[in-house]
């Protein structure tokens, strides 16, 4: 860590002014009981079950979270009445988004109820917590009728304690997630991707023992050491023996917790160590015991630093494969319900198909299904919140927001060797508050991980220089992060002829790398017109890639790019009833996975990239 660097537990106890709850965002192996699968759930536009038609706390009839049998009470009591049975309501097949739960759903946005019931059988004298995966875009979660915890941000893990609150035998769970945005929620309300409302990852419910591990991290440091950190919680968390063990490497580092439960140790880098690459995407099998518990992972080691404008991986200079992708499964109805099988789908598609080592997972923290996937496959990852275009950047409560999300991003998905870059912008428009707010950022990831990087997709500005096209980069973010990174559209938003792209030039720092984190043209799948060459067609797309990449060999510091996108992905803002019908159709293939023109020549222009690189 650098110095001056805080553990991640009292970072996020600065930030919240209380006391630190568990988390389990190690946890996501831990045995559990898993809570996916069949869900009731009911629409409530109006909201009528968060609060009564003056205010103030809803009536008995609308309680969608009690802890009653409406059927069973309307016809015990024939003067009962209520509006709702969540135990007679549709039902859903969860993790999903909602937009594909039914076709009258397609478009709603805000306040969705989820119910669902389930045995279980609490031992005495350990602890219960119901982990979320992710529910976009608020959660708040009522077990047997009692409120036991609420959440904030669509993309992070969160826990929440119910010991004392669940019951052996039948339990019910109720779930109130709530999609709207607004000024100040994160991303706010105008994106350009689909708003997936809903439970959209796995719900587990999880026991501990009394003192377990709530949080690991364990690395290869930047000064060649194997690292590990450990966060104890509960009664016995303080001056606890902690011991973690890579048996396949021999190495054990051990040691005890300070008096608030935290526990770090190192030792120097076992012979034997295979380096995680895209290469070899080697995993190693590690363990951590403490007291009665025992958290386990599957780990990388790698370093990932800048020297001047190169990126070293593993100490040596690396060129970056990549292409962006939004989690969004490959099928003609996406809902966001990103199994193992639909993360290696996509990720496979990067990796042999277009013989990259490198995606950007846009614009969220994508599931943790998706990055252990990349760390299985060999792909290094861009991770990034969802900081974009018009945040309420002046505002003290949407920065303290958007801090915790970066935390809890961190938090869970440190250990993942694949992920080399967290970036905490896209596309902001300059000024000082909007630089204030991503400096707090950028500073933050640095100081809770200075074991990967840091950037931000910037803009460029554009002059004329000589009678062409330069693209100047004027925005002070640049020397808070290691990797400049922007997002460009010559020949696409731009009336340029394709033709002259390549001669555009470019004005950037030359003592760091660059990555363009995005360029991309629309193309309908199928759609031919090599007579006009007009846009949306695959013949347009495809010359615009050819066009800018040859654009790109001429940029001293471009060490890597993730066009924009792997797949056409849903965008209500995308709605030109021929080519686009609610999809953003840069894919380079299309919602069902047809490859059009310019995968092959992105996909050539990697082989040959590749080539060069095991010389
Ligand atoms: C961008 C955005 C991305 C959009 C893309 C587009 O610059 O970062 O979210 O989807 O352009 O297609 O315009």
């Amino acid at each position: 860590m650098r110095k001056g660097s805080i553990g991640l537990a009292a970072f996020l106890l600065s930030l919240a002014g209380a006391g630190h709850a568990a988390t389990l965002a190690a946890g996501d192996l831990r045995p559990a009981t898993s809570l996916d699968g069949a869900w009731h759930y009911s629409v409530d536009p109006y909201r009528d079950g968060e609060a009564g038609f003056h205010g103030g706390e809803p009536g008995p009839s609308s309680r969608r979270y009690a802890d009653v049998d409406v059927e069973a009470a309307m016809k015990a009591d024939p003067t009962a009445l209520y509006e709702y049975d969540m135990d007679q309501s549709p039902v859903a097949t969860l993790p999903s988004s909602w937009l594909t739960h039914a076709p009258e759903m397609r478009h709603y946005q805000g306040l969705v109820w989820y119910e669902r019931k389930f045995d279980a059988h609490p031992t005495m004298g350990k602890r219960q917590f119901l982990r979320f995966g992710a529910v976009n875009y608020r959660a708040t979660v009522w077990l047997n009728g009692k409120k036991v915890g609420a959440h904030e941000g669509g993309f992070t893990t969160f826990a929440i304690e119910v010991t004392g609150v669940l019951r052996p035998g039948e339990n019910r769970l109720v779930v109130a997630a709530d999609s709207q945005a607004s000024d100040t929620t994160l991303p706010p309300p105008v994106t350009d991707w689909e708003n997936y409302g809903g439970i959209t990852r796995s719900v587990r419910l999880i026991e501990t023992p009394a003192t377990f591990i709530d949080t690991m991290w364990v690395r290869l440091t930047p000064d060649g050491r194997i690292s590990a950190d450990a966060q104890l919680n509960g009664p016995q968390a303080a001056r606890q023996t902690v011991t973690l063990r890579i048996p396949e490497l021999h190495a054990t580092i051990g040691g005890k917790t300070d008096a608030n439960g935290k526990w770090s140790g190192s030792i120097g880098v076992p012979s034997q160590l295979q380096r995680w690459s895209p290469e070899t995407p080697k995993l190693y099998d590690i363990s951590v015991v403490s007291g009665g518990d025992t958290l386990a992972d599957r780990v990388g080691f790698r370093t990932i630093a800048v020297k001047g404008a190169q990126i070293l991986l593993n100490g040596k200079p690396i060129y970056l494969r990549g292409i962006s992708v939004h989690e969004e499964e490959i099928g003609a109805n996406p809902s966001r319900t990103i199994t193992p099988q639909a993360a290696h789908d996509l990720l496979a598609l990067v990796k042999d198909g277009l013989h990259g080592n490198y995606v950007r997972l846009a614009h969220y923290p994508h599931s943790e299904v998706m990055t252990r996937e990349a760390d299985k496959i060999g792909l290094l990852v861009w991770s990034e919140i969802p900081i974009y275009w018009r945040v309420a950047f002046d505002n003290d409560a949407v920065l303290a927001k958007a801090r915790t999300m970066l935390a809890e991003e961190i938090e869970r998905d440190r250990n993942r060797a694949s992920i080399i870059i967290w970036s905490v912008a896209n596309e902001t428009p300059v000024s000082a508050p909007r630089t204030h707010f991503l400096e707090t950022l950028a500073d933050d990831a640095h100081r809770l991980d200075a074991s990967r990087l840091v950037s931000a997709a910037l803009l460029n500005d554009r002059t004329t220089r000589d009678g062409h096209a330069e693209m100047v980069l004027n925005d002070p973010l640049v020397s808070h992060v290691d990797v400049v990174a922007i997002n460009t559209y010559n020949g696409w938003y731009t009336s340029d002829k394709l033709a002259d792209v390549p001669g555009i030039t470019w004005r950037v720092p030359a003592d760091k790398p660059l990555v363009f984190s995005e360029l991309g043209a629309d193309a309908l799948a199928g759609f031919h017109d090599p007579k006009t060459m007009r846009k949306e067609s695959e013949d347009y797309q495809a010359e615009y890639f050819r066009q800018t990449l040859k654009m790109a060999d001429k940029i001293p510091t471009l060490v890597g790019m993730s066009p924009w996108v792997l797949k056409d992905f849903r965008s209500p803002r995308r709605q030109h009833p021929v080519f686009e019908s609610g999809w953003n159709r840069k894919g380079l293939i299309s919602p069902t996975g047809q490859r059009k023109e310019a995968f092959g020549v992105l996909a050539d222009y990697y082989a040959q990239k590749a080539a060069e690189a095991a010389k």
